[in-house]
């Protein structure tokens, strides 16, 4: 194992974040007719719901997520003994969290909020000491060209380059490039990856980034799964949720324990692995307050527990 991966390694704790514009949904979606689909989970809302595009940028246009505060965020997460944070720079439904100039399905063009959430998190996590890594799902399925079995793919897969530029270069270090929603083949996965590490040769990258991980990229991503014994050679970081989804729900209450979600931690940095804990902002750009009590709880026990 190389330096390059060493701060990923000693830390073994990050925070992962699933904030985009279905957070104005809150997991619910009153269709013209009155009836109402609930979805899970929350960040699959414009498929599981089957909503149709101008509706669904209808609703973009009402996300004004104002009470976001990035030193607020980075300073729980810090709180928490969390020394990185993964945000959804862009999810499936293609929507970017910075002002992107590829396309105009983005934060800055299409909501009154317009703020640059990416440039306000590297801001406060470079203030506060923590890294910052992004989640980029590559599949889209907001861009025509990206859908499957298109006769243009490449085309897509030519933004998709400019918006990985975009990110590797306007927001100082990137620590970590989180793909997911693959759906090519692993040949273009390997050419994505070399991209990354010409423009951003530290970058780590998951192994989402090629078709059912058979690329390994530096680390293996096991979801809401706690691997109970140390894995030779592949680094690995487990993703997890508080409750039981990703993206804010309202009516999500199933939640975890805060003694749970410790007990994960002790296991996962036992077993060599990474925890990835996840939070999911509400429409207003708050994290619900039973996410943050956890956190705080966790911090409480890496105070008392923890690595000096
Ligand atoms: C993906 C996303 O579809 C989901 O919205 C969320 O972002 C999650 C972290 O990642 O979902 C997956 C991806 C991979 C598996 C399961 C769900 N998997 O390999 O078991």
């Amino acid at each position: 194992t190389s330096s390059r991966t060493q701060w990923w390694r000693d830390g073994h704790f990050g925070m992962f974040m699933h904030f985009g514009m279905y957070a104005a949904y809150g997991g619910e979606y009153r269709r013209p007719d009155g009836t109402v689909c609930r979805t899970w989970p929350g960040e699959w809302i414009k498929n599981n719901c089957q909503i149709p595009w101008p509706e669904y940028e209808a609703k973009a246009a009402t996300f004004n997520p104002t009470g976001f505060d990035a030193n607020a965020v980075i300073g729980a997460a810090k709180a928490a003994g969390e020394k990185y944070l993964v945000i959804t720079a862009k999810h499936h439904d293609g929507f970017a969290m910075w002002p992107t100039a590829v396309n105009d399905w983005n934060i800055h063009d299409r909501t009154p909020f317009k703020r640059d959430i990416l440039a306000e998190l590297a801001t406060a996590a470079r203030a506060q000491g923590l890294k910052l890594g992004l989640y980029y799902s590559i599949l889209d399925w907001h861009d025509p060209d990206a859908q499957p079995g298109s006769s243009n793919y490449a085309a897509y897969l030519g933004r998709m380059r400019a918006q990985l530029k975009e990110l590797l270069t306007n927001y100082g270090d990137i620590a970590v490039l989180w793909f997911d929603g693959n759906n090519y083949t692993d040949q273009e996965g390997a050419k994505v990856e070399a991209y990354v590490r010409q423009l951003s040769p530290k970058t780590m990258i998951d192994d989402r980034v090629g078709m059912q991980r058979a690329l390994d990229g530096d680390f293996h991503t096991p979801e809401n799964e706690i691997l109970d014994a140390p894995v030779d050679g592949q680094l690995w970081e487990s993703c997890v949720t508080m409750n039981d989804s990703w993206g804010y729900r309202f009516f999500d209450d199933n939640y975890k324990s805060a003694t749970t979600l410790t007990r994960n931690l002790v296991g996962i940095a036992a077993s060599g692995g990474n925890y990835l804990l996840n939070v999911g902002p509400d429409e207003r750009g708050m994290i619900p307050q039973p996410q943050l009590d956890r956190m705080a709880q966790i911090g409480s026990w890496m105070n008392t527990n923890g690595p000096a």
